[in-house]
């Protein structure tokens, strides 16, 4: 029998790599993201490698929204072994004294609340049936700070303390939890932070290797890989030219 994952934030990057290779690895998907075209298309993808697909447009940070998206989500959909928190973004570099309260709104609406409103729909699921795996992609912000960093540090830190909090209350009910720290990954994540300024993102990732997207999903799959017994506490990853968060060695 296949095993159901859920992944946020699918349109892109990250969470569209591991919705691609979850999909190659014998799991059915349950995919979203606010952009309907680019779901469509990362669920056709999927759909070729032989994976059922639950896609819909979902903003996390809608509470309403959430609730409707499970109450939608048909019965054999419920049975889902793995989530991963995966919907995410920085908005901005600015200093505390300078910064966009809209952005702080967004980071913290998104990172934080976004990734609750999901994980208290999936977590009674999984004490049901007494068995999941759940994913949060927090952050070496989540670790460490950088300068401008400030508020989505603030989020992934808190990201980081959540995680910890959902292993200590769902192991119990024989569910894993796993936190993934990665540092500098090619995506869409820089053209978001500098709100579509193609220029600005494409340096952040020049002179040096930078982790890609697939990086990530190989990480997230080899923790759903182990045996049931062993819980991945958590993965800090990082190009080997970004020792530190803001520390990078570029040729
Ligand atoms: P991308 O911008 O490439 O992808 C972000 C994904 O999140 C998109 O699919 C986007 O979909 C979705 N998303 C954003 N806001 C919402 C929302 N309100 N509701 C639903 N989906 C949403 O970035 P990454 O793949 O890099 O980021 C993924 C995660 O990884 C984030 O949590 C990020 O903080 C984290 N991360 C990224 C790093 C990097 O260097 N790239 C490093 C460390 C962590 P849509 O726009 O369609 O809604
Ligand atoms: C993003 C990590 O180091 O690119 O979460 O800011 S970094």
């Amino acid at each position: 029998m296949k095993k159901i994952a859920f992944v946020t934030g699918a349109t892109a990057g990250i969470g569209k790599a591991t919705a691609r290779l979850l999909a190659k690895n014998n799991y059915d998907l349950i995919l979203c993201g606010r952009r309907k075209e680019m779901l469509k298309d990362i669920e056709n993808e999927l759909k070729g490698y032989g994976a059922e697909v639950y896609a819909a447009k979902l903003d996390v940070r809608k509470r309403k929204e959430v609730e409707t998206f499970f109450e939608d989500l048909p019965d054999r959909w419920k049975n889902m072994d793995v989530l991963v928190n995966n919907a995410g973004l920085a908005a901005g570099l600015d200093s505390f004294a300078g910064g966009n309260l809209d952005d702080w709104d967004q980071m913290v609406d998104t990172n934080i609340k976004g990734l609750l409103y999901v994980s208290r729909m999936v977590m009674p699921l999984m004490v049901n049936r007494r068995s999941g795996h759940i994913v949060n992609i927090g952050s070496i912000a989540g670790k460490e700070i950088y300068t401008g960093g400030n508020v989505y540090c603030g989020t992934k830190h808190a990201v980081d303390a959540l995680s910890r909090s959902m292993r200590r209350e769902l192991a119990e009910f024989d569910i894993r939890v796993s936190g993934i720290h990665p540092g500098a990954v090619e995506t869409e994540f820089s053209l978001v932070r500098f709100k579509g300024d193609a220029e600005r993102s494409k340096k952040v990732y020049e002179g040096y290797q930078s982790l890609v997207a697939n990086d990530i999903a190989e990480a997230i799959l080899w923790c759903l890989n182990q045996p049931k017994h062993v819980n991945i506490n958590e993965l800090t990853i990082m190009p080997l030219a970004q020792p530190a968060a803001g520390v990078v060695f570029k040729k």
